[in-house]
């Protein structure tokens, strides 16, 4: 049976390559609702009923269990996700403030997602916890997600978002850029043309997909032992959504 990733749009790709690089021989299924997407700037109720959907989609196909590699749908729904599905794991993710936070003594965090997930409750803990606001920058990103979902990876509309956004931190001691966005891991190269390359990048997808690991493990879920690792991508908008899906996953 295989695992089913779930994300608002193509971001959530960046969570499934770590996963595959972990379980090579998995069969995986990844859904993104690019069709509404962004989720990012809709109201928690629209977001909680978007996601079910999805989920109940991936469940449909006879998924063993559900990543769902959207901060934002993470942060909306997953309580009620997991109580309604009790029999099936399901992972989220939420942005890497522990790791980030853990080893700073040098400097700011600086933490970019969408603005739902900057005011969500799970957020404000999870900064309660291992963030001193002190140290930590929030910089939603409203609008960074659609430039995404339109393809404009490396172009210069894109750097001039990020310039817009980030430019005021160049000259600070700047530890670390959190990306709290599954859809942002694959601008990482923008944003080091303005940190420079040797700026720490931290994204939860890692640590995602061991969670799931472990998870699977847990529940005694096994492999498929026929299978040697396929990929499906479906989109509730379009071909052209699930072209570059694959062309994301390829990219480095
Ligand atoms: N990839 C989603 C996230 O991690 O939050 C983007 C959400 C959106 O659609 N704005």
């Amino acid at each position: 049976r295989p695992i089913g990733f779930f994300d608002s749009g193509v971001g959530g790709i960046s969570v499934l390559k770590e996963a595959i690089k972990l379980m090579p021989e998995e069969k995986y299924i990844y859904f993104g609702d690019s069709k509404n997407a962004p989720y990012g700037e809709r109201d928690k109720e629209e977001i909680k009923e978007l996601t079910f959907k999805a989920v109940e989609l991936l469940i449909d196909k006879g998924c063993k269990g559900i990543v769902i590699a959207c901060n934002t749908a993470t942060s909306a729904a997953i309580n009620d996700l997991r109580e309604k599905h009790e029999n099936i794991p399901i992972i989220g993710i939420e942005p890497a403030l522990k790791p980030a936070m853990e080893k700073n003594q040098t400097g700011k965090v600086i933490i970019m997602a969408t603005p739902i997930t900057l005011r969500e409750r799970k957020f404000k803990e999870l900064l309660n916890k291992y963030g001193d606001n002190k140290e930590v920058e929030l910089i939603p990103c409203a609008g960074l997600v659609d430039l995404i979902e339109g393809g404009k990876i490396d172009c210069s509309e894109t750097e001039k978002y990020l310039n817009d956004k980030l430019y005021v931190f160049k000259d600070k001691k700047i530890y670390a850029v959190v990306l709290g966005c599954t859809h942002y891991p694959f601008i990482e190269n923008k944003i080091r043309m303005i940190f420079g390359e040797n700026i720490k990048i931290i994204h939860g997808g890692e640590g995602t997909a061991r969670q799931l690991q472990r998870q699977l493990i847990k529940e005694g879920i096994k492999r498929d032992r026929n299978c040697k690792g396929e990929i499906i991508v479906l989109n509730s908008k379009n071909e052209e959504l699930i072209e570059l899906s694959y062309k994301l996953l390829k990219l480095k």
